[in-house]
């Protein structure tokens, strides 16, 4: 990839957007290759969980690439933000495995809706974020403005997004935004961290509550629905079983 680094280890996918120069801003060619990296990530069995996060120590993504948008059409933009809302929410939010944004500086614009397509965000102790499209004379186009009303709340997303203010991590934090505030130095760590626990719970019960919570957002499918159906699945698997067992039996669980 030319603006990815990517890597495998101890069951974990690293995405690490590498554009450190423009803050690592969100160009066309950047969506393609995170396209390409989430689908390989999600059909791999050698990674049960992703961390998301940017190259160096300023920025998560500061937006999409503000330079490629004088060149766009009315069409070209409209379709630019379809292709970013399918990304995020298929690949990402869609994902089967637990995806952690590591938010290491500027998350802005393009670059906050991206975290917030994650399942968990942490976020470094310099972290800013905001929603600043209101002050190019756009609003956020990569479903910004579904998702950060649903985590933080209809009032306080207004206030950011009409605003187009940033905030700095321990406000996020108060907020709902972010689940903790981490020294830069041990930011991946901590993912990790929170990764491995949630490796040693079982892999199929983990993604059915990710789509079971996914489902709760989602105006298309019936989410109650949903939960029941999975619920009743889990319980024909050898997961369960090996589950239930092992706290009768007063042992750790031996999931496969
Ligand atoms: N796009 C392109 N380049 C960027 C971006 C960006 N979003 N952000 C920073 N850069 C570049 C700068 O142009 C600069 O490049 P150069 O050295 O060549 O001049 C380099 O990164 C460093 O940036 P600064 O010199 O500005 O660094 P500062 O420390 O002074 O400031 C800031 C850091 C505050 C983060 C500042 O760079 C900034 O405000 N950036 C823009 C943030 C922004 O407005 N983001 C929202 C973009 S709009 C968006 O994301 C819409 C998403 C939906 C898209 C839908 C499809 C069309």
């Amino acid at each position: 990839y030319s603006n990815l680094k990517y890597a495998i280890k101890d069951s974990i996918g690293y995405v690490i957007i590498n554009r450190e120069p423009q803050l690592n801003a969100l160009n066309q060619e950047t969506l393609d290759e995170l396209q390409d990296i989430f689908k390989h990530f999600n059909s791999d069995d050698h990674v049960r969980g992703i961390i998301l996060t940017g190259a160096g120590h300023k920025a998560f993504a500061a937006g999409a690439d503000i330079k490629e948008f004088m060149d766009l059409s009315v069409i070209q933009a409209r379709w630019l933000s379809e292709r970013g809302h399918i990304i995020f929410t298929d690949l990402i939010e869609g994902s089967p495995k637990p995806v952690i944004a590591a938010i290491n500086g500027y998350a802005l614009g393009g670059g906050l809706e991206m975290a917030l397509a994650c399942h968990i965000r942490i976020a470094s102790e310099n972290a800013k974020m905001g929603l600043p499209e209101v002050s190019l004379g756009l609003i956020p186009g990569y479903g910004g403005t579904q998702r950060l009303p649903k985590l933080i709340g209809k009032g306080q997303a207004m206030q950011m997004i009409l605003t187009g203010d940033m905030i700095d991590a321990q406000r996020a934090y108060e907020l709902g935004l972010v689940n903790e505030v981490i020294a830069q130095d041990k930011l991946i760590a901590r993912a990790e961290e929170i990764l491995q626990k949630i490796f040693t719970r079982s892999r199929v019960a983990v993604a059915n509550a990710i789509a079971a919570i996914n489902a709760a957002e989602d105006r298309q499918q019936n989410g109650n629905k949903l939960e029941m159906d999975a619920f009743g699945h889990l319980f024909g698997t050898e997961d369960f079983k090996e589950g239930v067992s092992a706290f009768l039996g007063k042992r750790t669980p031996n999931f496969e």
